[in-house]
């Protein structure tokens, strides 16, 4: 179970190397998940959800064609559904939060081709989503071992709490952007800056297969590209604070708000936002295929 240390940790610095989460029998039946969602992909994809879409490229038909993302997996692979149960994953994030409990927000899969992805840029996840709070925590899951070569993860320790990168900082200088357009000048916002930036100024999270960081919303993280051979396969449950709410002015047109069961301005619950509840696992949230 989490530490006081480590939550301690993770308020001085926005992100915490946790450890080993899941078992090698898990991260077989995780990684087959993903096989069978590439096939499927391949096979021109499932439609049934508007966020199955997004994130990679269906229009390349080779078996090397570049899987980057995939969003909500929970809803296609009961291994992945079971992860929103796992005490440690869910008892740690609320602890980090300092939050009674917490929802999932989204679930993704990266996968890191082999010399066929680009770099995450350096980027705060909070500015992305239409959610009110920076109360939000990412738990990156590795399902191969990550290493600098591969692409793990590098963060910006104690980026979340420097007021250079608030949210406040980050309207303010959205707004002197907006007035330097105006007046035909350039300005540039502290977040293009540091997308500008190579990941290696950044901390980087070694991690094994089977373990897992968190980071915070607000702190600057980045992956570089992989140089290696093999895919580099991470799973992040993104989990927020019981109650949080929507804003949809921060982010209106995100891929998940066409799914949104609640009004903007009330707290985000429904199909698509299940309770982290460790062992209350119910079964699939998507109804039956009938043929
Ligand atoms: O896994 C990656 O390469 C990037 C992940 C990321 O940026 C995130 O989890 O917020």
């Amino acid at each position: 179970m989490i530490t006081k240390q480590q939550v301690q940790f993770f308020d001085d610095n926005g992100y915490l190397p946790y450890g080993k989460v899941i078992e090698p029998e898990d991260i077989k039946e995780l990684r087959a998940g993903l096989d069978r969602m590439i096939e499927l992909e391949l096979k021109g994809g499932d439609n049934s959800q508007p966020e199955f879409k997004y994130g990679h490229r269906r229009e390349l038909k080779e078996e090397t064609r570049a899987i980057t993302q995939f969003v909500n997996m929970f809803k296609r692979e009961p291994a992945y559904e079971r992860l929103l149960h796992n005490p440690e994953i869910c008892n740690s994030a609320a602890a980090l939060l300092h939050a009674p409990s917490v929802r999932l927000w989204h679930d993704q899969i990266i996968s890191k081709p082999p010399e066929d992805n680009g770099h995450f840029r350096f980027h705060q996840d909070f500015f992305f989503w239409p959610l009110a709070e920076p109360r939000i925590v990412s738990c990156w899951l590795a399902l191969d071992d990550a290493t600098v070569e591969n692409g793990c993860m590098h963060v910006v320790p104690g980026s979340h709490r420097d007021p250079h990168f608030s949210p406040e900082t980050r309207a303010a200088e959205s707004k002197r952007k907006a007035d330097a357009s105006e007046a035909s000048k350039e300005f540039e916002t502290y977040w293009e800056k540091m997308a500008k930036e190579p990941a290696s100024v950044g901390k980087p999270v070694e991690l094994k297969a089977g373990e897992c960081m968190f980071h915070h919303c607000l702190n600057f993280h980045a992956t570089p590209q992989n140089t290696t051979n093999h895919q580099r396969r991470a799973h992040v449950m993104i989990l927020m604070a019981e109650g949080m709410r929507v804003r949809l002015a921060q982010s209106p047109g995100h891929i998940l708000v066409p799914n949104f069961e609640v009004e903007d301005g009330e707290p985000l619950v429904g199909k698509g936002h299940p309770a982290c509840d460790p062992g209350k696992w119910t079964g699939s949230v998507l109804e039956p295929v009938v043929s």
